[in-house]
């Protein structure tokens, strides 16, 4: 028994909004998790400190999957984003509290080992094709093996993942959200060209990405699939919005650019048919919106079944607490693809010293017990929470759209 003493809530702005999940044993040991859903996290702050704390403290820490099931059946109104990633963030810590205690790194409880090291996609991007290309090359310079792709649509005043930052790129720009405009002809017109000129100048022993952010409809994505076939993309991600899973099936019988998609995804009902009928290949959902390492390891097993990888999500908005725990997790799944790593900044850096390193095109999570990252809470009181929206996005003529 390792009784929970105490579990706190800690919210924090060192460039960007992160809330994290301290739980404390009587032992001493404790752990972190993080809770952090970008543009709506005093929402999660809530579903914790209200909700969930209250019925952690005393409880046996040791029981991660119990108390998962407790939450998750208990709460009698399952799923969606909020309750998910509170779930995911009492995961975590459990996790990182049971490694500790055990003395070892996380991924050495979760089976070991499976590679030497977890290869990550980085982001290049720019206004024009040349300077996204130039942003490439950098990348390549660094080692990375993948990167990922976007580029300025000629005719739009912004576009999604361009940023005048390079290294930093925060969508939540606005304390209301900022308004973009979007063309889907213009986008369409101009990805493929994109990708013909960088496989012109980057040649083909680097993996290229691209991320459409839910913005076609299933021909159309059929369509820019077919289109984009020639440059060999390691995959096409997020084409569509994918509530109505059944739409994957009908670019997937168009086109045999790969398909990856899920980085909003709560759980295996929101991809179980997407997983079924091999709809997809890489599956983008995280240890954290996804709810936890408990929960994403299942769904990895069951996407294993079904020839799908893992790919998950790793924007700037899910906090070095979750990267080390996608790291564990890569390292120790037979089904690992791919792990998008977008840097944090040096001042959330410094707010969560972590173990995890970089090197050769590859991160690791390192061999400190636990999930190997700390939160330097003196530091984190000085970055108090700042509102923050994503953005939202109309069409030319107004009409709201998907951003
Ligand atoms: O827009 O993480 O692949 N990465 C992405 C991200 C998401 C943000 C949303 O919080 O799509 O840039
Ligand atoms: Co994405």
């Amino acid at each position: 028994m390792l009784k929970i003493l105490d579990a706190k809530v800690v919210v924090t702005c060192p460039g960007r909004n992160f809330v994290t999940l301290k739980i404390t044993t009587e032992d001493g040991i404790y752990g972190l998790g993080d809770a952090t859903l970008n543009g709506r996290e005093l929402a999660v702050v809530s579903y914790l400190r209200d909700h969930m704390i209250p019925c952690l403290v005393g409880r046996d820490a040791h029981r991660i999957e119990d108390i998962w099931q407790f939450f998750y059946r208990g709460s009698y109104w399952r799923g969606g984003p909020v309750a998910m990633s509170a779930l995911a963030a009492v995961d975590m810590a459990l996790w990182d509290i049971k490694a500790k205690a055990a003395g070892l790194p996380l991924y050495q409880l979760l089976g070991g080992a499976c590679r030497e090291g977890v290869t990550v996609y980085g982001h290049a991007n720019g206004e024009t094709i040349e300077e996204t290309i130039a942003e490439a090359r950098k990348y390549k310079a660094l080692g990375y093996k993948a990167i990922r792709l976007q580029s300025g649509v000629p005719g739009l005043p912004s576009t999604y993942g361009v940023s005048k930052d390079k290294l930093f790129y925060e969508p939540a720009d606005g304390a209301l959200p900022t308004e973009n405009v979007w063309s889907t002809p213009k986008y369409l017109n101009s990805a493929p060209a994109l990708f013909a000129a960088a496989r012109e100048a980057l040649g083909w022993d680097v993996h290229l990405l691209h991320d459409v952010h839910h913005r076609l409809t299933p021909i159309e994505a059929a369509r820019l699939g077919k289109d984009l076939e020639p440059y060999r993309l390691f995959w096409l991600e997020d084409a569509v919005p994918a509530e109505n899973q059944a739409g994957f099936r009908l670019i997937r019988q168009h086109t045999t650019t790969p398909l990856a998609v899920g980085e909003i995804f709560s759980g295996v009902w929101d991809c179980k048919q997407l997983i079924e009928e091999q709809l997809i290949d890489y599956l983008r959902a995280t240890v954290l919106h996804a709810g936890g390492i408990t929960n994403l390891r299942k769904i990895a097993h069951f996407a294993d079944l079904n020839h799908v990888k893992t790919g998950c999500h790793g924007a700037t908005d899910l906090s070095p607490v979750t990267m080390a725990a996608a790291l564990h997790f890569d390292l120790s799944i037979s089904n690992f693809g791919l792990q998008e790593y977008m840097r944090h900044s040096p001042e959330t850096d410094a707010v969560f010293p972590h173990a995890y390193s970089f090197a050769d095109g590859m991160l690791h999570p390192g061999e400190a017990p636990g999930l190997g990252v700390e939160l330097d809470e003196a530091l984190a009181a000085k970055y108090p929470y700042k509102r923050a929206y994503l953005p939202v996005n109309r069409l030319e003529d107004g009409t709201m759209f998907h951003w």
